[in-house]
């Protein structure tokens, strides 16, 4: 497994798909908005997904649900700090999920091992110069507008590509404001500016996406397209409903060596990278694999 630059121990010593667990402090994130608002809350349940085998919690403070507004900066850092200083001084590793330099900054300061901005640095301009001051992991994900208008913005031509275009066009954007490409994860915004089949069709190809030469994290738990997938006659299958479709994503994802996976449901994500890595360690061509020796 290649980790990015800058991951430390135990994290940077694995040889799996990681698994990072979601925490969002927030009052109205899609899949869990309001149940961790409360400090202690959040606290607590950021140990439990550690406890259950998140390799890092992503702790974020702003809803990115389709049609969220911004919230004020002092509002997001009074949710984050606490949560983030907490899990901190419990020994969790913590990725902070943030479209804000402002609020990287702190909570690197406060012991974040990892940066995810949904942005890839497109939201604030202060986050390219502020990440290039910064050692840890970069997380830059596909990303079109904020969720306000990201239905508006589901136009491509052929996603795959349009996708790793922006993608590297982020990258070197970065690159020019002195953020080493070495620390850099990529993340194709499963549900972001996109339609149901566009999300299939990147997971689709994710050697494309791989090809692009950085680590690859894949979002996809309890998003709209698997409720749509398993819609029955009541319409879109429920959030929880949609769990076992994202361990299958995960087991798939790491079958194909993505680095990480961003879910809600740590255990069970857990087991389904073991089932990856088992798997591939004997001959897997149906997935596209080969036997270790070959490799
Ligand atoms: N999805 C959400 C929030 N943050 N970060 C990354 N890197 N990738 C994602 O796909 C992603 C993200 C929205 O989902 P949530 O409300 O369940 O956290």
């Amino acid at each position: 497994m290649r980790h990015p630059d800058g991951l430390p121990p135990p994290l940077s010593d694995l040889d799996r798909t990681l698994v990072m667990g979601i925490l969002n402090v927030t009052p109205d994130s899609f899949s869990d908005g309001g149940r961790w608002s409360d400090p202690e809350r959040a606290i607590a349940r950021g140990l439990s997904l550690w406890e259950q085998g998140a390799d890092v919690v992503d702790v974020g403070g702003e809803s990115t649900r389709p049609g969220a507004d911004r919230i004020p900066v002092l509002a997001e850092l009074d949710r984050v700090i606490p949560v983030v200083v907490g899990l901190v001084a419990a020994g969790v590793p913590v990725s902070i999920d943030t479209m804000r330099a402002e609020v990287a900054a702190a909570c690197v300061e406060a012991g974040a091992c990892l940066v995810n901005d949904v942005s890839g640095g497109a939201a604030d301009p202060e986050m390219g110069p502020c990440m290039a001051e910064m050692t840890v992991p970069y997380v830059v994900m596909h990303w079109r507008g904020p969720s306000k208008i990201m239905s508006q913005l589901t136009s491509y031509d052929d996603v795959v590509a349009d996708v790793s275009d922006e993608l590297m066009t982020r990258v070197d954007a970065l690159a020019g404001q002195g953020v080493d490409p070495g620390r850099l994860i990529l993340d194709p915004g499963l549900g972001f500016a996109k339609e149901s089949q566009h999300n299939w069709q990147l997971l689709g190809r994710l050697d494309v996406l791989q090809g692009l030469g950085f680590p690859l994290l894949i979002g996809a738990s309890r998003k709209r397209f698997l409720g749509d997938l398993l819609a029955g006659p009541a319409g879109p299958r429920s959030l929880e409903g949609r769990d076992a479709a994202g361990d299958a994503i995960s087991a798939l994802a790491a079958s194909v060596g993505v680095w990480a996976v961003r879910v809600h449901e740590v255990a069970a994500t857990r087991d389904a990278v073991a089932v990856a890595q088992a798997w591939g360690r004997s001959w897997g061509p149906s997935l596209g694999m080969a036997r270790e020796e070959d490799r």
